[in-house]
């Protein structure tokens, strides 16, 4: 077998393996994709408290329904569903809620629903937990939970 023919096959194997990965990561990747939502108006959710969370160098922002918003805290009732709908203007940052198990990546142009039950009153701190830039530590606060 002459040379230039045993590198053709060798090409022809790893395109076959290429394309191989290619279809089985697709529908992975769709399987993913389809659990986050692209709706930025969360319009989709139609019970409990709906919160716009967003983060941005280096703060996080609480959009309420009735519009008002709150910087580095936010206010919920306990014993009722809340759903974050978390995005960013800047770059990635991540909103996690240790003691109520909660984490969401906040990604410009994408919207991530994430939704929790506090089942205790009290006050719950959270902050990002994804290297954000100078100030990120600056990305901390308190959520608090009332009757
Ligand atoms: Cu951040």
């Amino acid at each position: 077998m002459n040379k230039q023919r045993l590198e053709m096959y060798f090409m022809i194997a790893v395109l076959v393996i290429l394309v191989g990965s290619a279809v089985a990561n697709y529908g992975t990747i769709s399987k993913i994709s389809e659990s986050i939502s692209h709706d930025p108006s969360g319009t989709n959710v139609t019970d409990g408290t709906v919160i716009h969370v967003i983060g941005h160098q280096w703060a996080w922002t609480f959009v309420y329904s009735n519009n008002t918003s709150t910087v580095n805290a936010f206010t919920v009732t306990v014993n009722e569903k809340v759903t974050l709908l978390v995005n960013s203007t800047d770059v990635i940052h991540d909103l996690y809620i240790p003691q109520m198990d909660v984490q969401s990546y906040a990604v410009p142009g994408q919207t991530n629903e994430i939704q929790f039950t506090p089942t205790q009153t009290g006050s719950f701190f959270f902050e990002c937990v994804e290297y954000c830039g100078e100030y990120h530590y600056e990305m901390r606060g308190y959520m608090t939970v009332v009757n």
